[in-house]
């Protein structure tokens, strides 16, 4: 249903809001991260963050590969000077982190560098037993360059990231969950049937209380604490003008689900 080249996209579920699915298609090069597909991956996600039957958007790969990387063969045809005049990759990965709907990241198989750093993007991953995350970009003679250095960190604490970092081992889903670079593992086949089943229940929640959950928990990231908790009671504070508190609240104390609105 989609008329896209690197990525597939399909719509899932029947309620009011619905869940995006969108798939790295690139099989033949375990799904490398290319350009083209960056650009497709971009459009895909903003056309879904600006429509309003979508409520969530999952973000997977193959069974064998979420994705091995950024595409070595592109990437071995610049020197210094062409990245930096073409701004390689800055000028299309980046989109994913302007959608304001929650992205989940299911993998299966390889994450790997860039691909790694893609799945880290996502607001949470949920793996398979298969996944195998990694940022082996050491192996060839290079750095991470799309938050890999930032990001893992910040998932799994510095001495892990740096083990990872430095020997370009990779890391398989056991020790991704306990180490809280993925919130849950599930057998390879029931990824998808999981990861929908998550959008799902997200779908039914306030599309306001969601977005302003997702905007604290990043700031989380980049203010102190106090900065945050304050932004957080003022957000708190916020939400209790919109249409979607008075449902759910009235909806608890009636003992019926709540209707939200999203507004
Ligand atoms: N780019 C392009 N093609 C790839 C990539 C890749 N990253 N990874 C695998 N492929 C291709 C292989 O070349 C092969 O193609 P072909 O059949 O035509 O030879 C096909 O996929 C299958 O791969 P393998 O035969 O190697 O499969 P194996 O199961 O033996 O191994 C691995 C799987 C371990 C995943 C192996 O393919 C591998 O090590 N791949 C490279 C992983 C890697 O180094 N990733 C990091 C890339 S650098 C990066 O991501 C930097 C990102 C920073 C942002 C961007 C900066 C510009």
């Amino acid at each position: 249903m989609s008329s896209y080249e690197c990525i597939i996209t399909a719509v899932h579920g029947d309620g009011p809001r619905k869940t995006a699915l969108i798939t790295l298609n690139r099989p033949k090069a375990l799904n490398a991260l290319s350009d083209p597909l960056f650009d497709e991956l971009g459009e895909a996600l903003l056309a879904f963050d600006a429509d309003d039957s979508i409520g969530c958007i999952v973000l997977t790969g193959s069974e064998r590969a979420f994705a091995a990387g950024a595409d070595i063969p592109t990437l071995a045809q610049h020197d210094f000077q062409s990245a930096v005049r073409t701004d390689m990759i800055t000028r299309n990965w980046e989109h994913i982190l302007r959608v304001k709907k929650p992205v989940i990241a299911a993998v299966a198989g390889f994450a790997l560098g860039g691909g790694c750093e893609l799945a880290m993007m996502c607001d949470f991953i949920i793996a398979a037993d298969t996944a195998k995350f990694g940022q082996p970009e050491v192996k060839l003679g290079v750095t991470p360059g799309a938050g890999g250095t930032q990001r893992l960190p910040r998932a799994v604490g510095k001495a892990k990231a740096m083990d990872l970092l430095l020997t370009a081992r990779m890391m398989d889903a056991t020790e991704a969950e306990r180490s809280g670079l993925v919130s849950r593992v599930v057998p390879a086949d029931k990824l998808l049937e999981e990861t929908l089943a998550a959008a799902e229940a997200i779908n039914g929640f306030s599309a306001p209380a969601l977005q302003l959950i997702k905007e604290l928990v990043n700031r989380s990231f980049e203010s102190g604490l106090k900065e945050g908790v304050t932004s957080e009671r003022r957000v708190f504070h916020a939400v209790f003008g919109t249409d979607d508190q008075r449902e759910g609240m009235d909806a608890f104390l009636n003992k019926r689900p709540p209707v939200f609105k999203h507004g």
